[in-house]
């Protein structure tokens, strides 16, 4: 396909840029994470989001080669940042499944210099859906490796709380679907500070995504979240606007 062709093209090219959005600390509005997003910049269609390429990745099998493309570039950054500041970096089920995923993705922080101990990778629940031999063994090798992982966008999927119990997550990201929206009322409110309370008990950070208001920060601290990710505090940005942020904490 037309689209396939282009974005193997693309990689080669440099067409393709990684962006960093900041996952700040509650208590102290400190820089404690900053997770990769993807951004292709196209010569004719112009920026091309995401949700525009990964699901063509996905089917055509280059998400392999451009999911280990976008770690080690990630990391490429990431090596500069002070040691505390931890990398995240999305995952698709069907990269994970690949086979050599694992291997794939210590290469990438091997030849990037980065301590797999400041990755996080990013998985959602869809991933356990066809509960495998591949998604475990995954996750046992990069955990055992030092990786950390997080569960992202929690609440939407088909969540089942079998996973938290299996696997080492180290956060969860309740999705923003539940910190703003038409929907967001007094349920909503309970549903995070119960998945809080969850987290608490489990020693696990809860991170509110999506926040863009002074209210909805205040409201999801006192629902005990620890940390936050939204427009409130940045967009994603290029990594030497990144090295700026963390330079002005
Ligand atoms: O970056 P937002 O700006 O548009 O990202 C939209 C979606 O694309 C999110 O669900 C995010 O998880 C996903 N995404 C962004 N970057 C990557 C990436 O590097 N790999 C994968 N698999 N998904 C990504
Ligand atoms: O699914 P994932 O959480 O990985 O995707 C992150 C997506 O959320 C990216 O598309 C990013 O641009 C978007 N995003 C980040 N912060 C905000 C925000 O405050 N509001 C909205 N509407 N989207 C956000
Ligand atoms: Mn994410
Ligand atoms: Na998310």
């Amino acid at each position: 396909r037309e689209i396939e062709h282009e974005l193997r093209a693309a990689i080669q090219r440099d067409e393709l840029s990684i962006f960093f959005q900041p996952i700040v600390d509650l208590e102290s509005g400190r820089i404690r994470t900053f997770e990769a997003l993807v951004r292709w910049f196209h010569p004719e269609k112009g920026e091309l989001t995401p949700d525009e390429f990964i699901p063509v990745a996905e089917e055509t099998g280059v998400i392999v080669t451009l999911g280990n493309w976008i770690t080690a570039q990630a990391a490429r950054a990431a090596v500069h940042w002070p040691d505390d500041v931890s990398l995240a970096v999305n995952l698709s089920p069907l990269q994970i499944k690949a086979p050599g995923a694992a291997l794939g993705i210590l290469s990438a922080l091997r030849e990037a210099g980065l301590d797999p101990s400041r990755l996080e990778l990013e998985v959602t629940e869809s991933l356990f859906l066809d509960d495998n031999h591949a998604t475990a063994g995954f996750i046992e090798a990069l955990s055992s490796a030092g990786v950390h992982f997080a569960l992202d966008d929690f609440g939407t999927g088909y969540s089942s709380l079998g996973y938290i119990d299996r696997f080492p997550f180290r956060k969860i990201k309740v999705d923003r679907s539940f910190v703003s929206g038409p929907n967001v009322g007094r349920k909503s409110e309970a549903i995070i500070r119960a998945v809080a309370e969850m987290g608490a008990q489990l020693d696990m950070e809860i991170v509110a995504e999506g926040l863009e208001t002074v209210d909805q920060v205040s409201a999801v601290r006192a629902a005990g979240c620890t940390l936050g990710q939204g427009y409130y505090f940045s967009r994603a940005v290029p990594d030497y606007l990144a090295a700026v942020l963390l330079a002005q904490e």
